[in-house]
């Protein structure tokens, strides 16, 4: 969906009518945020027209909302929040969704214009510092401004690439009554009200002849390999990446909001043989960066074929890479066409060659004699458990659709290789951000967008404490979901690579064995500590079972390290 489903051309009311107005235009239909007078208007029209409104007990938690149902639903998530430190407590999560290109829609409280420079509660200047990590960022000046810049907020974050935007709103100026009218804005508000901007770039000349190119590439290759990120998803180009992959027989590997575009039991799908992009003749990457994930877009002597859905997201770092930019969709569908005229114009394409058959047929067997051995990695029955046994007990409990959220360092990591990801859309994880502390936000998003599929939580020891207390939010708002806690007992992710350059660590223990299924049932939720390796699905089982927000306190073995090759600096 990349464009309103529903245009106005007229509306009136107070400001937080006008803002509600303009985001129903896009099928929003909910808003996170936790309270703050500055903002009372819009929940007074959220009241009004039934718009549901989750409120939290930490604004990280009510962007991260709005961020994951940007990510699950592919249309703007709002998150409302106070002037001030209702803005600073967001930022992380705003940072999270540039880098995860969501259309995350902030709207904003703030001091009173009237009385600016006086020093009204909580009066900061949010544009400044909110700029750089938003694709737009304005403030309203008056009440008629109200409509058009939340619509243009909405119609920016989702235009590629999409990303955050941000418009905050003077006390004074949305408890204010005001009137929008498309024919009648004034040409003084210049760029900051451009609402008939185009949503999709066009796409770029230059790219249609380079598809040719890269469709001769993909046809001759002896021996290709594709990666496909959380752009894809977006784009809601999956099927074509799928006829693409399929028709030309390319082995595939999938991360971020990738995952489950090819069902983990797809033939050409890929997860524990990555060390083989390096062997590869030609890596074509779509829709994601060529970031520390994908070892910096360095794949020993492979042609690397980059398809972005905007200019911005050319790889600057790197030379010799043939991007392909504009509208992720259309490029595949065009590859899809220059393919199948090169396939039946040159005979001596190399589909039907045996080398490249001899690839395919290697990396199947590698891969599968990877997954064979996932129960020799997970240590069988041994106490403390191996992290890796909490997900080959998930993966007999999960349906196809589940939706999984990550949130941790080690623990999410081992959920990256062992989770298995059957359908697009099921996979949460923070993106190259890495902020820890998305889960309660993401869970609530998943819960709400997709209310009758399981939703489980991976979850660190470390992550679950920075948004703990929105499992109250969870109870509340009855958001029954399985939080799983990989509870090591340390800063995983930390602990062990300093010991491993100082020789100690410092700052890296967390309490051994701490109690947090007791910290959810005084919240009114339920769940059960687990030590013994072959109860871990019957604990996962009963919290699905319970219809109550549930966490699983699986005590893990703190000295098992993820065995990390991707240099993240
Ligand atoms: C907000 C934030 N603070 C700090 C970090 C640095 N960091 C990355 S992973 C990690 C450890 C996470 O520990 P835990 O969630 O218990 O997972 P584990 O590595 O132990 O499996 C830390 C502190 C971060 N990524 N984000
Ligand atoms: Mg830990």
């Amino acid at each position: 969906m990349n464009i309103p489903t529903n245009s106005l051309d007229y509306a009136e009311g107070h400001g937080g009518q006008l803002v509600v107005s303009a985001l129903q235009q896009w099928g929003v239909n909910e808003i996170f945020t936790l309270s703050g007078g500055h903002v009372f208007p819009i929940y007074d029209a959220c009241v009004k027209s039934h718009l549901p409104i989750y409120d939290v007990r930490h604004e990280q938690s009510a962007a991260f909302g709005a961020e994951g149902i940007a990510k699950l639903l592919r249309r703007p998530g709002v998150c409302v929040v106070t002037a001030g430190p209702g803005v600073t407590n967001s930022m992380s999560a705003i940072a999270s969704a540039q880098f995860n290109g969501s259309p995350l829609v902030v709207i904003a409280g703030r001091s009173p214009q009237a009385r600016w420079g006086q020093g009204s509660l909580q009066e900061i200047d949010h544009i400044p510092f909110i700029s750089p990590i938003t694709k737009s960022a304005y403030t309203a000046t008056n009440t008629s401004e109200i409509f058009p810049l939340v619509e243009n907020a909405c119609n920016e974050a989702m235009a590629v690439h999409r990303g955050p935007t941000f418009v905050d709103i003077p006390i004074d100026v949305i408890y204010s009554n005001g009137i929008f009218s498309r024919s009648q804005i004034p040409e003084s508000w210049g760029e900051k009200v451009n609402v008939s901007q185009s949503i999709n770039a066009e796409q770029d000349q230059t790219a249609i002849r380079s598809i040719e190119e890269v469709a001769r590439l993909i046809v001759s290759s002896r021996k290709p390999l594709l990666v496909a990120g959380g752009d894809v998803w977006m784009g809601s180009a999956e099927d074509q990446l799928k006829v693409l992959v399929e028709r030309f027989q390319i082995p595939t590997f999938l991360n971020g909001q990738g995952r489950g575009i090819l069902s983990f039991d797809h033939p050409l799908c890929l997860t524990r043989t990555r060390s083989m992009l390096a062997q590869a003749e030609l890596v074509v990457v779509v829709g994601t960066p060529l970031d520390f994930r994908l070892s910096f877009g360095r794949f020993g002597d492979a042609q690397v074929v980059h398809i972005v859905d905007h200019y911005s997201r050319k790889a600057n770092h790197l030379e010799n890479v043939i991007t392909l930019h504009g509208d992720i969709k259309t490029t595949l569908i065009q590859l899809l066409e220059d393919a199948e005229r090169y396939v039946a114009s040159f005979a001596n394409s190399s589909l039907a060659h045996k080398d490249r058959q001899d690839w395919a047929t290697e990396l199947r067997e590698l891969e599968s004699k990877e997954l064979e051995s996932d129960s020799e990695i997970d240590g069988g029955g041994t106490i403390p458990i191996h992290p890796v046994r909490i997900f080959r007990e998930l993966a007999g409990i999960l349906d196809r659709d589940a939706i999984v959220v990550g949130d941790g360092g080690d623990f999410v990591s081992f959920a990256g290789k062992y989770v298995r990801s059957y359908e697009p859309g099921c996979w949460l994880d923070p993106g190259p951000y890495g902020c820890l502390g998305t889960s309660m936000g993401y869970l609530m998003a998943a819960r709400i967008a997709h209310p009758t599929r399981q939703v489980v939580g991976v979850i660190g020891d470390g992550a679950f404490g920075f948004s703990a207390m929105d499992v109250d939010s969870l109870v509340r708002l009855k958001l029954p979901v399985v939080m799983v806690v990989g509870n090591n007992g340390i800063w995983g992710l930390e602990k062990h690579p300093m010991k491993a350059l100082y020789g100690y660590d410092v700052a890296a223990d967390l309490q051994s064995e701490c109690r947090y299924d007791q910290i959810i049932t005084a919240l009114g939720g339920a769940g059960e500590i687990v030590r013994d390796p072959n109860m871990i699905g019957e604990a996962i089982t009963r919290g699905f079972d319970s219809g109550v927000p549930y966490l699983v306190n699986v005590i893990t073995d703190p000295n098992i390290v993820y065995p990390r090759s991707s240099n993240l600096a």
